[in-house]
């Protein structure tokens, strides 16, 4: 209601605004003076607000500097995320000046160079010098730039090799969570389907590949050992989500039907960034950066990162996934298991029939 109430009182105010111009029209005109000439004193008044909009201008800008500055990422915490910020902060090298520049320029010679009917402007058609100049720095600069970037964006995206010892690991999306996958003690992740999944089978493992014996799923909040590379595989269930680390500077699409990968490796442990933000609750945190659906502001899991004994400890103490339905419930595994086999069996007999 309020919303609605001020777009009316705005419409009201533009209305008025307009209605008081049509009276200064009509008054003008009235006076025998054609409204369309602009008087030497009104443009002498533009020029001057040209300046007072510079200054307010700049002065927004940096009050939004100040007030919303620290409120930007901390330092770092991976491998690459040096690599982008320090691509990022050149980038705002030259933007910044430029802009300032520009600007400075742009409003001040629209209050120089007002109206003045004793002034006469220079006839300047071409210079082949200036052209010259206007086009080949720009471009320099930007080929360096892009050059810089996609040099970087390559080797942040290429996916780790086995030579490498890494982590192999899924973020699994679907609305409104995330589910996490360990590749298990072989480091390989099982083969998986979407129309496997069940209530007890939440990313839709295929109970066929052995490679997902030990897979081991998590939820809430996953764990990470520092400076160890992590390949991460996404893939979601049902509409377009991104996977969004900030603090490791990664983000990928996960895209129904598809499999995306993006590396990097975490360089600080959840305590040590506890200290450098000087925050006791601070946690490093997974985000969906995809407007996917109502509850999508919720769809987030913590990230524990921590030492190589630590993360261990951690991950001895979370189940595969098939010792879930565990020995004392054997009869149900069975079953769960018959299911699986079945459900497995009912898409491969769909896919033939497609
Ligand atoms: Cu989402």
């Amino acid at each position: 209601m309020m919303t609605f109430l001020t777009i009316v009182a705005v419409f009201l105010v533009l209305f008025v605004i307009g209605q008081v111009l049509g009276v200064f029209e009509l008054s003008a005109k009235l006076r025998g003076r054609n409204v369309y000439d602009v008087t030497e004193k009104e443009s002498k008044v533009q020029s001057v607000m040209m300046l007072v909009f510079l200054a307010a201008y700049f002065t927004f800008i940096l009050w939004q500097v100040n007030k919303w500055g620290g409120s930007t990422l901390p330092v770092p915490a991976s491998l690459h995320g040096v690599t982008t910020d320090t691509l990022l902060s050149i980038t705002w090298w030259i933007i910044i000046p430029m802009f300032v520049l520009t600007h400075i320029l742009l409003f001040y010679f629209a209050f120089k160079y007002v109206y003045n009917k004793n002034r006469r402007a220079e006839y300047f058609a071409h210079s082949n010098k200036l052209e010259l100049i206007w086009t080949a720095v720009p471009t320099i600069v930007l080929t360096i730039l892009i050059l810089y970037g996609l040099n970087t964006w390559n080797s942040i995206t290429t996916p780790l090799t086995d030579d490498v010892d890494h982590i192999k690991m899924e973020l699994y999306a679907k609305q409104f969570d995330w589910t996490a996958r360990y590749s298990g003690a072989d480091n390989k992740l099982g083969s998986a389907d979407v129309h496997l999944i069940d209530a007890t089978n939440p990313v839709g493992l295929d109970v066929r590949d052995e490679n997902g014996n030990d897979d081991i799923i998590v939820k809430g909040e996953f764990h990470l050992p520092v400076n160890v590379p992590v390949q991460f595989n996404f893939r979601s269930q049902d509409v377009i989500h991104s996977a969004y680390m900030p603090h490791f500077r990664a983000q990928m699409n996960c895209v129904p039907g598809m499999t995306t990968k993006f590396k990097f490796t975490p360089t600080i442990t959840t305590a040590e960034m506890k200290q450098i933000t000087k925050n006791p609750d601070f946690n490093y945190v997974l985000l969906c950066n995809k407007i996917c659906g109502a509850a999508h502001y919720n769809m987030q899991m913590a990230i524990i990162v921590e030492s190589q004994e630590d993360f261990d400890k951690w991950l001895a103490g979370q189940k595969p996934f098939k010792a879930e339905e565990a020995p004392a419930m054997e009869v149900e595994k069975t079953v769960v298991e018959d299911t699986a086999v079945e459900a497995v069996e009912q898409v491969e007999a769909d896919k033939a029939e497609i």
